[in-house]
């Protein structure tokens, strides 16, 4: 469970606030009797978008003549986890230099991205041991 809404109801009894629902419909979100928020799929921030916004109603007098409904939102982000590889945007490459190249000539420039954000998209170059 991500959450709990509640919403209560002045009067008592059989018109008292007893039946909540998801309004706005995303079916990876669903709520228990007890306006409990309860996540039932699964998120790909990198796919899908990353904030997502869902209406909770509660009605009361469940089978009554007269009925009333109220409305809140759940705003609900989806953070980052560090589920993407950096990929090389440059391929392999082939080089040739002269046998006298003086000392710190660059010779290439490879660049690598990363789909994460933050620290999970951060980058550093390495040329492997061995
Ligand atoms: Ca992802
Ligand atoms: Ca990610
Ligand atoms: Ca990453």
């Amino acid at each position: 469970m991500i959450g709990l809404v509640e919403a209560t109801d002045a009067n008592n009894g059989i018109d008292g606030v007893t039946t909540y629902s998801v309004v706005e419909v995303d079916s990876r979100f669903r709520l228990d009797d007890n306006g409990g928020v309860i996540v039932f799929g699964f998120f790909d921030r990198e796919v899908d978008v990353s904030s997502i916004l869902i209406t909770i109603s509660a009605v009361d007098a469940p089978g009554g003549p007269i009925r009333y409904t109220a409305y809140t939102n759940v705003s609900i982000t989806i953070l980052d986890i560090n589920d993407n590889f950096p990929i090389f945007t440059t391929n392999h490459q082939y080089k040739s230099l002269p046998e006298n190249t003086p000392v710190t000539t660059s010779i290439a420039q490879f660049i690598a991205t990363d789909i994460d954000i933050g620290l999970n998209s951060q980058i550093r170059y390495y040329i492997p041991p061995g």
